[in-house]
């Protein structure tokens, strides 16, 4: 019938305007407390008038930028957007209620949004009349923001635990020494997975050994990732951790729950911790590791510092178990990624 190929042809047109705003949104940045979210407003016919994306966390929302591009009134519109609406006032005011007071008279969403403080802006659409579309493209909309998405709904960030070790899995040698044990391939790998972060996470003794700058170097970031020094030594203030170049907080709390609350009080979603054994061990006996990316060098030591001091392992069948779900070389090392796990 003509009603069902009209309906057809709006959902393609939907469906498509949901395309254009999964890629507005990819142009968010990362990190960023925020979550990435694209909107873009079409007409009775499917013609996009308005879009629009979220800057980063202090600035307007997505929906609030479609709105103000719009060369026309938004009455009658539909509103495609990747995030549902928010229904609270944040650093923002609540979106649907922007949409609300706009006119629009149908909202079309990716995923609902698992954030409790903020969701509920479909059923307040709803209760103003508003037809409310959801799912749409759904796993896409979610997989833009994987970190923010785990740390609502843990509660505390993504933590992913970086190493590199000898095959042995031997960190530093018995003098101590410990620096470039992989290779520059191995090194630029690192930067770029540092600038995906909100924190860069060392422990005292790790600052003591290696006195590292903990920045991002060679990559185009917007601002470096804040610099975390947990743990109760004393460190001279001449140390690199606290030069100019990135802001750094020394954390005398040592237990990582209470670092990791820290870190999302501040808005940090994905954490990086890179050292050493015994920071390592002590989230590892925590539960508070997610992922672990390990570099490994064909060398072999035989004595020196292992990568991970004291985890709560005593006998075998407490070890904790990863699953393994990609290995590559970086120049003549080794790169294995994993997680935990969860069986
Ligand atoms: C939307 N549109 O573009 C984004 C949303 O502190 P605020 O005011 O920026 O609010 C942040 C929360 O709002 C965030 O945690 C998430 O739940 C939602 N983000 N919502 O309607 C947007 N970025
Ligand atoms: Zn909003």
């Amino acid at each position: 019938s003509e009603g069902r190929a009209e309906r057809e042809s709006v959902r393609r047109a939907e469906r498509d305007a949901m395309e254009r705003a999964l890629e507005l949104a990819a142009l968010g940045p990362v990190p960023d407390p925020n979550p990435r979210v694209g909107c873009v407003l079409i007409d009775e016919r499917g013609r996009v008038v308005g879009q629009g994306h979220h800057h980063g966390a202090g600035t307007p929302h997505a929906e609030i930028e479609a709105l103000r591009s719009l060369a026309r009134p938004a009455s009658g519109l539909t509103a495609v957007v990747t995030l549902e609406p928010c229904n609270h006032t944040g650093r923002t005011g609540p979106c649907s209620q922007a949409l609300i007071e706009a006119g629009i008279s149908r909202v079309v969403i990716g995923q609902d949004d698992p954030n409790p403080q903020a969701a509920g802006g479909g059923v307040a659409l709803e209760e103003a009349g508003i037809q409310v579309v959801r799912g749409v493209l759904r796993d896409r909309a979610a997989a833009l923001n994987q970190d923010w998405d785990f740390a609502v709904r843990h509660g505390r960030p993504k933590v992913v635990w970086k190493y590199a070790a000898t095959l042995d899995g031997r960190s530093a040698a018995a003098d101590g020494t410990s620096r470039w044990i992989t290779s520059s391939l191995a090194r630029a790998q690192v930067h770029r997975e540092r600038a995906r972060c909100g924190a860069l996470v060392i422990g005292t003794g790790t600052a003591l050994a290696d006195d590292p700058r903990l920045t991002v170097r060679g990559i185009d970031i917007p601002h470096q990732p804040l610099r975390v020094v947990v743990g109760h030594r004393e460190l001279p203030s001449s140390m690199q951790v606290f030069s100019d170049e990135a802001p750094t907080l020394q954390l005398r709390e040592h237990d990582p729950a209470a670092v990791l609350a820290e870190l999302d009080r501040r808005g940090i979603r994905r954490v990086w911790l890179e050292g050493g054994p015994t920071l390592a061990g002590a989230f590892w006996r925590a539960g508070l590791i997610d992922e672990v990316v390990a570099h490994l060098t064909p060398k072999l030591l035989g004595s020196g510092a292992p990568a991970l001091g004291d985890a709560g392992v005593s006998t075998i069948g407490e070890a904790h178990r990863l699953v393994i779900d990609e290995v590559s070389m970086l120049g003549p090392d080794l790169c294995v990624r994993a997680h935990p796990d969860p069986g």
